[in-house]
């Protein structure tokens, strides 16, 4: 089985299925058919094309071959690879920074609406930076915190304040190879200037400095960003939710909320349950007003007030093809531009809210924290008098699950023990009695070049099924909550000793972490199991996986390699960026193995993706003087519910994994 896309299989959802039949007769294209109608290109495919200068775009196609200026395939590959995750790190840290700008004008006073509602996790993030809270008020002490974070974007000099938060010999890895990261802007903007025409040529200096990149998004921008939110909006801890279209309601106004920012998303919410609002909504004709959210944005939602999810980023436009949203309200991130010419064959207003990104047939209304509650009212009563202009027959499937999100770091440390005796101890001990095999990390995105949701549900069924804890984050998580493997009812899935677990302590064994700035909760979990002793005393110590399975943004690629350069063996699924070059390959593999003790890989297919993670996890283990995993030593087998499962014939084993279709 390749995650390239051979058969006819385009989706795992029958929600988005039934929607892709409709789009179809209606002659309405999706990014599913606009996939299927061009072939990716195969020169920028692997790496091979070079367009950092006007001499080109050079095709480094024949062996050997050179660019105008004399690249070489190798520094070509590099070179795109390092901006790539430059591009990545930018976009996750720009939202750190205005969430930083956010929390400043709070603490000014000049954000009517926010408040920080978590104050001991400022007290915290303060300890964390160093900063005295003692005898501070809680305004006084957030400006600080948010001085201190702006100060990490825009030092030129010195080192990122939370480098101090990874285990002491990763920090000295990383000293030692000069790749701590001097602040977020500084490394971003050296990546753009070393891969300028004639400047950084060498593979392996090029890739040096993208580790520096990366790391300046995990333990920077995306740090700051989780750690800034739980401020102002709360750390999330577990609640239940739905999820999938059906979550869309025919007899209420639909507001959808899609992108990543939850600074305006949160006041939407609040607006959503004005009595005033709602009135309104009623006197045109609606039972109420409907929120629920698309992809990221919808995952900082949904961890902290339990909103509903229509789907992960393959979903986007299908929510409209419903001819149910009143309004699809967006930020920065991920908003395929196809929504402007979708919108305008239904009712559906787009609304775009952010200063940095305008969409050709969208309705711009600027957000701006001074004025929050009043924009995030103002968009809902559009959606509202948008209401009674459906134009068309409404079609939304009736097709819903339950997920149980909100699985912070703190929450995961509290859990295992209480506010009194809140510690990592009885996972690390799960591990250690080999009762868990080890834990996976799946995350990322949807990529129309490989069935939809499939490799992300197939790896979390092995995984678990294999004793392998799995956390999640990002569209990643949202299709593992479609078919029910966000609940504990999951644990029926589980190996004997991961159910035993789950059973102890209470949850599903997918935890679900957040959107994909919250991949950096990944890594202070990693550090706190690391160092809280028995696992060895790095990162790269534990039997730890990563994976983005249906990877296609930038983002994912500053992710990925942030986790390789803490310590995490990680695997891509698709295709890889640079698999032109035999030599950058190696150098991301065997390469990066030797400098920072974990290899970023490609792997196309998901069975040998499987393969390789649990031989990783076992060799690890072995490393540990671990017991050789054993299953049958815990528990009875939890292997009856797959064996049931896949007895069944195809079409009824589908109904029974994803989703509940209602009569
Ligand atoms: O930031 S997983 S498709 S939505 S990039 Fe985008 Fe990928 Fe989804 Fe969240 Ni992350």
């Amino acid at each position: 089985m390749s995650t390239k896309r051979a058969d006819k299989t385009r989706t795992v959802d029958t929600a988005v299925e039934m929607l892709l039949e409709q789009a179809k007769a209606q002659d309405i294209s999706t990014a599913f058919s606009r996939a299927a109608a061009m072939a990716p290109c195969p020169i920028g495919e692997d790496g091979r094309c070079c367009k950092n200068c006007h001499m080109g775009p050079c095709r480094l196609v024949k062996p050997g071959q050179r660019g105008v200026c004399g690249a070489t395939l190798e520094t070509v590959a590099a070179r795109n690879l390092a901006r790539a995750i430059a591009a990545g790190a930018s976009a996750h840290s720009d939202h750190g920074l205005d969430m930083a700008f956010t929390l400043e004008a709070v603490a000014r006073g000049e954000a009517p609406g926010y408040q920080v509602r978590d104050p001991h996790k400022l007290r915290s993030v303060a300890g964390l930076m160093g900063i005295q809270a003692d005898g501070k008020s809680l305004n006084d002490l957030a400006l600080e915190v948010a001085e201190r974070a702006i100060e990490n974007f825009s030092q030129m000099r010195g080192e990122l304040t939370y480098v101090g938060r990874a285990p002491a010999n990763r920090q000295e890895i990383w000293r030692n190879l000069g790749i701590v990261p001097r602040s977020i802007t500084r490394e971003i903007v050296e990546t753009l200037h070393r891969t300028h025409i004639g400047t950084d040529q060498e593979p392996e200096h090029i890739l040096r400095h993208a580790l520096r990149t990366a790391l300046s998004d995990g333990w920077g921008g995306s740090m700051l960003a989780t750690d800034i939110s739980d401020i102002l909006f709360g750390t999330p801890s577990p609640t239940v939710a739905q999820v999938n279209l059906g979550v869309l309601k025919e007899e209420q106004v639909n507001v959808v909320i899609h992108g990543h920012e939850p600074t305006l998303s949160e006041m939407i919410v609040a607006a959503a349950q004005d009595p005033e609002l709602i009135e309104y909504a009623r006197s045109k004709g609606a039972v109420g007003i409907n929120l629920c959210g698309i992809c990221c944005t919808a995952n900082e939602i949904l961890m902290r007030q339990g909103v509903a999810v229509a789907g992960n980023f393959l979903s986007q436009e299908l929510a409209l093809l419903t001819g149910a949203v009143e309004a699809i309200v967006v930020d920065v991130q991920c908003i395929m531009q196809a929504l402007g010419d979708l919108s305008a064959r239904f009712h559906t207003q787009l609304i775009t809210t952010s200063p940095k990104a305008d969409i050709t047939g969208a309705t711009r209304l600027e957000f701006d924290e001074h004025h929050a509650p009043e924009i995030a009212r103002q968009i809902v009563r559009m959606a509202v008098d948008n209401f009674g202009y459906r134009n068309g027959q409404v079609n939304i499937p009736q097709v819903t699950n339950e997920l149980v999100p909100g699985f912070s770091h703190e929450y995961i440390n509290y859990m295992q023990g209480g506010a009194f005796r809140g510690s990592f101890r009885p996972l690390n001990d799960a591990v250690i009695a080999d009762r868990i095999r080890g834990a996976a990390g799946v995350v990322g995105c949807n990529n129309p070049r490989t069935a939809h949701d499939e490799t992300h549900t197939y790896l979390v069924r092995e995984f678990i099924k294999n004793d392998v804890l799995v956390v999640m984050t990002g569209c990643g998580a949202i299709a593992n909550a479609k078919c029910g493997m966000l609940l504990g009812e999951a644990k029926q899935y589980a190996g004997p000793g991961l159910r035993e677990v789950c059973e102890a302590i209470g949850v599903p064994p997918v935890l679900h972490l957040g959107s994909c700035v919250d991949n950096s909760r990944i890594l202070t979990v990693l550090t706190q199991m690391a160092t809280e002793g028995g696992l060895g005393e790095d990162i790269a110590d534990l039997p730890v996986v990563g994976f983005a399975p249906e990877w296609m943004s930038e983002k994912a690629l500053s992710i990925g390699t942030y986790f390789v350069a803490s310590g995490v063996y990680t695997i891509f699924g698709v295709s890889s960026p640079v698999g032109g070059s035999e030599e950058v390959t190696r150098l991301i593999g065997d390469g990066w193995e030797k400098q920072v003790g974990a290899r970023l890989e490609f792997e196309p297919d998901p069975q040998q993706m499987l393969a390789k993670a649990l031989a990783h996890i076992d060799a690890k283990r072995a490393t540990l003087k671990l017991p050789v995993y054993d299953p049958s030593r815990f528990g009875i087998s939890g292997d009856w519910r797959m064996r049931e499962l896949m007895a069944l014939p195809p079409e009824e084993r589908m109904a029974a994994q994803y989703g509940r279709a209602k009569p």
